[in-house]
């Protein structure tokens, strides 16, 4: 395997970084994570902006221009002769001394790992998810907002702890409000009477680009979309519900803290919306 470090692509062992790099000590960084279908990396344009942006938000400067990380993520996953897989992209603070002042640190790590992925088992895609409610909130949004894809996901892992101890593979967290904000690793949509909703970005969850190509693809098929507030009333009475992300793709959710949603099975309207995202990622302008 051979991985891209600060522009050079080097073996598994020789891609090491500091144990000062503010990365680890204090979870100070960006990243991305990005599918790879028929060798083509999927919306890699939307994933590079917004590695930019989150980069912007917490004043970290990439040392490359956006243009030069798109051809380094290509290469890395023509170098590993990845077909179906997964790209990961972290850019770090880089080393520094101990303390949080960004001033003390210099050189960021770019990283790019192309490798294959581990997907959910295709049971869940036939039968749907169990989904619980975390009892942890998503971060507040005047805290770390969760817009921004930082190297700091413990807010996520407690809640996803929460899940894997109810027995579940992801956790639905709500928003300091109480409002329905998104899962772990995923967004959440509900269909109620041929409507799609989905909770907006200011709801405080990470605009995923999954989630905007689902709503794309939606609107396109002439299925009448919403980006609302949601509370756990709406999601209890929902017809159907999924998931979407860059690893889930688009997963029906057939119940929520032992509560059946719809029939109890994957319904109708996300099976079409399945299909429809399975048919775009093998489109070649994809
Ligand atoms: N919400 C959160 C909190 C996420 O971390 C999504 C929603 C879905 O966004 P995308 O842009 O992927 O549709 C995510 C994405 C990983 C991994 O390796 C995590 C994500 C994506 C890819 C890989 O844990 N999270």
């Amino acid at each position: 395997m051979k991985i891209s470090l600060n522009g050079q692509l080097v073996g598994k062992e020789q891609a090491v970084v500091s144990v000062f790099d503010h990365g680890l000590l204090y979870g100070d960084g960006v990243f991305e994570g990005i599918r790879v279908y028929g060798g083509k990396v999927f919306l890699l344009k939307d994933h590079i902006d917004r590695l930019y942006e989150s980069a912007k938000a917490i004043r970290l400067e990439i040392p490359i221009s956006s243009a030069a990380m798109i051809q380094a993520t290509k290469d890395t996953v023509a170098a590993n002769g990845i077909g179906d897989g997964y790209v990961r992209l972290v850019v770090t603070r880089g080393a520094g001394s101990l303390g949080l002042d960004i001033r003390r640190t210099s050189h960021p790590q770019i990283i790019i790992i192309a490798d294959t992925i581990t997907l959910y088992p295709a049971e869940i895609y036939e039968n749907g998810m169990n989904l619980i409610t975390a009892s942890t909130i998503r971060n507040h949004p005047a805290a770390c907002p969760a817009r921004i894809k930082s190297l700091n996901y413990l807010n996520n892992i407690l809640a996803k702890i929460e899940g894997t101890d109810a027995g579940t593979v992801e956790a639905l967290m709500l928003n300091h409000k109480g409002e329905v904000a998104e899962c772990t690793g995923d967004n959440i949509f509900i269909l109620k009477n041929g409507v799609l909703k989905t909770p907006s970005p200011d709801a405080g969850i990470l605009e995923g680009i999954t989630r905007n190509a689902v709503l794309r693809l939606a609107r396109e098929a002439g299925i009448p979309t919403q980006e609302t507030t949601l509370i756990r009333h709406d999601l209890y009475v929902a017809d159907e519900m999924f998931l979407t992300g860059t690893a889930a793709e688009v997963v029906p959710v057939v119940s929520l803290d032992g509560r059946k949603i719809g029939d109890g099975k994957p319904g109708p309207i996300t099976r079409r919306l399945l299909e429809l995202f399975h048919e775009f990622t093998r489109r070649v302008d994809a």
